[in-house]
Order: C-alpha cells, then structure tokens, then sequence
C-alpha cells in the first residue's frame, strides 16, 4: 500500500517537473552601458517572446570587462562593449560566435557599421550605436569659442568642469592635447599625460559617465568632456549647450552587442538582437538616445530634430581626424595604474 503511494507520489512530481519547465519562461540577461537602453523596448521584448529580462548596467568597457572575469561568464547573454573591447573579448576566448542566419533583420544594418578590423566578418559582435567624444560647452557662460582639448586647461572652468570616467577617454584626451595618439604606449608620454591631468584634477567638479548632463542642463557645469549622446541629450534641453569635436581629432567609436561565452540563453541573445534590428525598435533606442544608429531603415523614421543634430549625425568630414581607440596590450596596466592615481587627486 506504502510503495503504491510512493510511486504514485514520485509520478506526481516527475510530471510536474517535466510540465513546469516546458512552461518556464525563458530569460535574457543583459548588461549594457548606463542610460542606453529605453525600458520599453525591453518591456515588448518581454511581451512578445514570453522572455523576461534581468537588466544590469555598467560605465566602462573595463568596468564590464572586470565584472564578466569575476564571475560575470555564464551569467550574462548579451553585453555590449566598444570596438577595442570587442577585440580584447574575442581574443581572451570571452565571445561566443553568432549565428547569423538567426539575424534577418541584418538587411536594415548599414554595411559601412559591419565587417570592421576589430571582428572581421562579424563572428562575434554586431553593431548597437557608434558615436563620437567631444567637448559641449555653453555658449551663453563661455563667449569664446571652445576649439581644443587644451581649452579644458582654461583656469576660467574652474569647477565648471566634466570629465568622462572612462581611463582610456580621459588619458587618450589628455595625450590628444599634448599631440600624441590616444593609443600612446611610450611611457614617458604616459606620464606627461598624467602630470597634465593631474594639474587639471582640482578644477574638475566630477568624472561622469551618464548623469553628466543634467549637470551642463542646469549650467552648474560649463564645459564637459562628454560623449555625443549625452550632449544631444543635454542640447534638447537646454540650448545654450553645443557640442564640438576638438581640433587634435577626437574619438570615433562603435557599440557592439556580443555574446559573452558561456551566455546561458543563447536562443533569447538572438531573438532580441533580431528583435533590436526592426527598423521601429531600432528608431525608438536612436530616439531616446541620440548616437548615431546603424540602422540605415531606422533614420528614416527619426524625428526631424533627432536626425538633423549634428552632435548625433556629424557630417563625415567633421569626423575625418577622429582616432579610434584600439587594444594597447601590456600598456594596459600602466593606464588603470595611471588611471587609479588620478582618480586620487
Ligand atoms: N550612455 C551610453 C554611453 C555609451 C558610450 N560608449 C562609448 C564608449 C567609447 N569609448
């Protein structure tokens, strides 16, 4: 009678195991810079493929990187690193392979965002925004116009000033004014590097990846070291600010959206990118967050002050002497170290 009711009891339980995980919802872990992502478009996302979604934000690509190498592998599906960050992933074995043929909605990417020096054939990342790093300012509290990196070194800002809390933006920025590439590996330029900075810490009001702006809206801030986004952001509500690409060239970058290895929902990492890549879906991220978007079918569908902002849509002589970040190997460390001392002042 026992062994009847024990074996009825583990039927019972097998079934619902077998029922319950085919009813399981599948999830989607995502990791992605801070203030870039609209919530609706996860909220649709969740909607219309029974997914639910974990939402988790950083503010560096070496923010994201230490976070994926401390535990971050098989925990996140999707992050979203820039283009040097991308080559640092793929070739620590960090990047899982996409499957393009899951990706249709690839045909609204504009080719010139695809097949780029860091992923050859896109094996492991797609493209998410591209943009530039410049300087926004406000033109009623600054008259003269801003024009390099070395006007951030004006005693006038005092105080005033932003700066990114990103290591390779700030050094490349500072090597940028004193005329060397943003990808400087020679110490002793390094070092020059950060002796200017560190003459420019006092005057320095915060180092700030996301919220910056709301500090140039309300002119508590004058002049920033900023990505464009943000200062389009700021540009709508305030319009005063413009934003400029300093003379030494600037930075020119691209997000990328890439599987980190191990990424437990591989299926749901496909499904959104595929998903991301409507057209539509694709207007209402640029929308919200004015970078520039890859999606060539999805311009088409921005609001007219959104695609005709130059701070979002530069024309492409403006971003001829822009650099792009790269890997910088060993040198990496004398960067954080750098980074870290700065940081202290
Ligand atoms: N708020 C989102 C900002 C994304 C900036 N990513 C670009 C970094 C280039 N070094």
């Amino acid at each position: 009678m026992r062994r009847v009711a024990v074996r009825s009891l583990s039927v019972m339980l097998v079934l619902v195991l077998v029922v319950g995980s085919s009813f399981a919802r599948e999830r989607l872990n995502i990791f992605n810079w801070s203030e870039y992502m609209p919530d609706s478009i996860l909220r649709d996302f969740e909607a219309e493929y029974d997914v639910d979604v974990v939402y988790d934000t950083y503010g560096s690509n070496e923010e994201m990187l230490a976070k994926l190498m401390a535990g971050g592998l098989g925990q996140y599906d999707l992050v979203v690193p820039s283009d040097y960050m991308v080559a640092v992933m793929i070739e620590e074995g960090l990047a899982e392979e996409i499957d393009l043929t899951q990706i249709p909605n690839l045909t609204h990417i504009d080719p010139k965002y695809l097949d780029t020096p860091y992923d050859p054939g896109n094996r492991f990342s797609l493209p998410y925004m591209w943009g530039t790093t410049g300087i926004a300012y406000n033109t009623r509290l600054i008259k003269s116009p801003i024009t390099s990196w070395n006007d951030l070194w004006d005693p006038a800002y005092n105080r005033r000033l932003l700066l990114l809390d990103d290591s390779r933006e700030v050094i490349g920025m500072a090597l940028q004014s004193l005329g060397y590439s943003i990808n400087e590996t020679d110490s002793a330029r390094l070092k020059e590097a950060q002796r200017r900075l560190s003459e420019l810490a006092p005057r320095v009001v915060a180092y700030d990846n996301g919220f910056g702006k709301d500090l140039l809206v309300s002119e508590e801030v004058w002049i920033a070291h900023t990505w464009n986004g943000d200062a389009a952001m700021a540009m709508e509500e305030n319009s005063d600010i413009t934003y400029v690409l300093p003379k030494e060239g600037g930075v020119t970058w691209q997000d990328n959206v890439v599987i980190p290895k191990g990424a437990p929902n591989v299926r749901s990492a496909h499904l959104f990118i595929n998903y991301l890549y409507r057209p539509e879906v694709s207007a209402v991220l640029a929308a919200e967050f004015p970078y520039g978007s890859p999606n060539k079918d999805a311009r088409t569908l921005l609001p007219d002050e959104v695609r005709n902002n130059p701070a979002a849509y530069p024309d492409p002589e403006a971003i001829a002497k822009a650099e792009w970040i790269e890997d910088v190997g060993d040198a990496t460390v004398t960067y954080d170290r750098i980074y870290t001392e700065i940081r202290r002042y």
